[in-house]
């Protein structure tokens, strides 16, 4: 990713950028009919052409539809369990992911040549990537984004250089969003491609390379509450190890610590009111990741002190990497309060790498969702379609197709929950097994309620009958068929 360009034409690109305005009549509706001279002005990152002119505003057409770019589930402004879809929802669009997967993969290169890739000046190519994410949010109805700091702005020669052009671009995604409700569900900084982080970012055992990596968190924050991004989230791309024999464990896991506590500390000094968010993920790129899941990260949390600070970011396929299904890790983080967002995406049942699919199985999506509703929300979070089309799938319809299907299973797993939690047979199947626990003055209440220790429930087991000659079924069989009562 790391390419320079000259300084010469920064310095034009800065003294231009001031009067970049979009709000111009369209004059062309397809980027190869428009003229450059005409309808766009690169040097300002002005771009007033459409990348997707055959795509209409995608609407909620209802479950007859057979039209592939509607919605059959997903009606924003209906109200389910007293709040609209698109609250329950708020659905992101992620960039690197939309915009900037090429299709390249260790086998092959790229297969995908999406319009607003043709310039050749990265930072150029960058303004178009961005005029199109906004025209893409804006024909799905998604009113959120995430983004990478190394994603929406090439890299330059310096690490003053590199800040440069990320302030170029977040004053265009600026400009964008003037007048919309679009804003960044969350921000983060890249800390895993380029070789410096090959060890490592907050626990590289070069301390040179800890203060680059916080500088670079800094500068990512502070485009991300300019933006008005709600969250930021880190997943530590290369935060882990490969061998043990290499490692210092101890010292790297208290970095990682000392690191979240200077980004916390930093974002109370700039007064930034986003979330701050882990990411967990088992392995890859290291063997090791260290926030390998949820509980390990919330003991991480614990540890360092930082458990009212910080909150998780769960991306299904993860889950699934660390040997957990999505609803697992997703009711992890919920019991210890600190389920924040939801990285939408899915496996494939049949490898066991990371796929990063749209999520479109209408059960797992129901389970999903059932937390989310037990959750109450997701606070300031939401759901980011960490999510890519296909290697093969080679148009720009497809990244509509991909985030349709997505939003519309999430949209049928919202209402299946709402009509499994309304039906109320599982919840009352479940408080039938524990009833023992809340029967007043019973020995369940006793035990919560601290009045009991070991002598006193020697005396109770020695005085009872013993519970194996009366114990009830678990039910596992007609709970799945409540659960698929509900799954439509
Ligand atoms: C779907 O079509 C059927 C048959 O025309 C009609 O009865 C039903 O109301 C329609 N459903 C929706 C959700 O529009
Ligand atoms: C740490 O990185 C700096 C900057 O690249 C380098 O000069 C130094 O030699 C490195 N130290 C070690 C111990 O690797
Ligand atoms: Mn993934």
């Amino acid at each position: 990713m790391a390419r320079t360009h000259s300084v010469l034409l920064l310095a034009v690109l800065v003294s231009a950028c001031a009067c970049a305005a979009a709000s111009e009549q369209q004059t062309c509706t397809a980027p190869d009919s428009c003229t450059k001279e005409k309808d766009y002005n690169p040097e300002a990152g002005e771009w007033y052409g459409e990348f997707f002119p055959d795509i209409p505003k995608i609407k909620y057409e209802g479950l007859n539809s057979t039209n592939p770019l509607s919605f059959r589930y997903y009606n924003a402004e209906e109200v389910v369990l007293g709040k609209k879809m698109k609250e329950w929802l708020k659905f992101s669009v992620a960039f690197w992911h939309t915009f900037k997967a090429d299709g390249s993969d260790p086998f092959g290169s790229a297969t995908k040549a999406w319009p607003w890739d043709k310039e050749k000046d990265p930072l150029q190519a960058s303004f178009k990537a961005m005029h199109a994410n906004f025209e893409f949010m804006s024909k799905l109805g998604v009113d959120r984004w995430c983004f990478h700091d190394r994603d929406i702005a090439p890299e330059g020669a310096t690490l003053a250089e590199t800040n440069k052009n990320l302030d170029l671009v977040a004053e265009v995604a600026l400009e964008l969003q003037k007048g919309t409700s679009i804003k960044p569900l969350w921000g983060t900084a890249q800390l895993f491609k380029h070789p410096r982080y090959m060890h490592g970012a907050a626990t590289s055992p070069n301390a040179t390379v800890f203060a680059y990596a916080a500088a670079q968190v800094k500068k990512a924050m502070e485009v991300t509450q300019l933006l008005g991004g709600e969250n930021y989230v880190f997943w530590g791309g290369r935060e882990g190890y490969q061998s043990l024999v290499n490692t210092d464990l101890e010292l790297e896991m208290d970095n990682l610590g000392r690191f979240m506590k200077m980004a916390n500390d930093f974002k109370h000094s700039i007064g930034f009111k986003g979330t701050l968010l882990l990411e967990p993920k088992p392995q890859e790129p290291t063997k090791h990741q260290y926030d390998w899941d949820a509980a390990t990260s919330v003991a991480f949390l614990h540890k360092y002190g930082l458990l009212e600070d910080f909150k998780l970011n769960i991306e299904c396929n993860h889950a699934t990497l660390a040997g957990h299904s999505c609803e697992h890790e997703l009711e992890v983080a919920r019991i210890n309060g600190v389920l924040g967002n939801i990285d939408a995406n899915t496996g494939d049942a049949q490898t066991g790498w990371d796929t990063d699919q749209f999520l479109t199985d209408p059960r797992m999506a129901t389970l999903v969702m059932a937390v989310v509703v037990k959750n109450n929300g997701l606070g300031s979070g939401g759901i980011n379609f960490d999510a890519k089309i296909r290697r093969e799938s080679i148009s720009t319809e497809d990244l509509f197709y991909g985030h349709i299907s997505g939003m519309d299973a999430l949209a049928r797993g919202l209402r299946n929950a709402a009509a499994l939690k309304e039906a109320g047979q599982l919840d009352g199947l479940i408080a039938d097994r524990y009833a023992s626990w809340k029967a007043k003055g019973g020995l369940g209440q006793k035990i919560i309620n601290g009045k009991v220790g070991f002598a006193e429930l020697e005396k109770y087991a020695l005085s009872n009958p013993d519970p194996g000659s009366s114990m009830a079924s678990a039910k596992q069989e007609l709970a799945e068929i409540y659960l698929d009562m509900a799954t439509k």
